[in-house]
């Protein structure tokens, strides 16, 4: 069978097709440029949002200690924040701190409590952002989404405590203890993560737990969806561009010579 322009040109996008980086765990989607989403927007399983939570939010390219929000929802039925099965490892399911024992605060431990729902802290996600840094590049800026359900450390005094990678956020921390998301609420907010912080297997290992400082872990929480968005350069290539300049001059020094060769041959 003999090929077609538009026969070759179909192949060539099906190749493409089968060169795209294929995300290795389920319910993570691209949602642009540089940015992976990890879970669904769905209110921890209650049912969708009425707009965008996301909107407002700056996705990739926040500096270090930078924070952006979108809008807090208005509530949703609190017996709904359950997995769907399928949903990406750690969200859609409601936490309780590790220190928890027998006082519930809320209606999320409460379920705890009495077996219908729940597990105890920390809640841990593991984001492969990998697919994000193609070879050549070099990331400059990473920026975590987080979509919040349901803490309530101003209300009930019970912190929480946020690491990256086994190390303490202290700025991730503040803002998880400085929302107030009863009914429960959902609130999504992005924050820039130090690069130092990062690991070279380009995956970011989050843990949320609460009851720390003495608390007793019982303000039930949960996390719906999270973000990953990544700003990169190309790998400074300097060595490579000085070893090219010698490579050139010496081939351009073999020519001449053998140039001159070739004249006094032929004279
Ligand atoms: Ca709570
Ligand atoms: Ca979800």
């Amino acid at each position: 069978m003999n090929l077609t322009p538009k026969m070759m040109v179909g192949l060539a996008s099906l190749s493409l097709l089968v060169l795209a980086p294929i995300p290795s765990h389920a319910q993570v989607t691209s949602l642009g440029p540089g940015v992976l989403e990890y879970g669904d927007e769905d209110q921890s399983g209650a049912g969708p949002y009425p707009s965008d939570p996301k909107a407002g939010a700056t996705l990739a390219g926040l500096a270090p200690g930078a924070i952006t929000q979108g809008p807090q929802s208005a509530g949703h039925d609190e017996f709904k924040t359950r997995p769907s099965g399928g949903d990406f490892a750690g969200t859609d399911t409601i936490h309780v701190g590790s220190t928890f024992t027998t006082l519930a605060h809320d209606g999320y431990s409460y379920q705890f409590l009495t077996g219908q729902a729940g597990v105890k802290g920390p809640d841990t996600f593991s984001l492969d952002y990998s697919s994000l840094l193609p070879a050549g590049q070099t990331l400059q800026t990473l920026t975590l989404g987080i979509a919040a359900d349901d803490f309530q450390a101003p209300k009930y005094g019970q912190p929480f405590t946020a690491t990256i990678n086994g190390i303490f956020s202290a700025g991730l921390t503040n803002k998880l203890n400085n929302v107030t998301l009863t009914d429960p609420s959902d609130l999504f907010f992005t924050f820039g993560v130090d690069p130092a912080l990062l690991t070279s297997d380009r995956v970011l290992k989050l843990s949320i737990d609460e009851g720390g400082e003495g608390g007793d872990g019982g303000d039930g929480y949960a996390v719906d969806f999270l973000t990953v968005g990544v700003t990169s350069a190309p790998v400074p290539e300097a060595s490579t561009t000085v070893s090219l300049g010698l490579l050139l001059a010496l081939g351009f020094g073999g020519l001449l010579v053998a140039s001159r060769r070739r004249k006094v041959a032929a004279a």
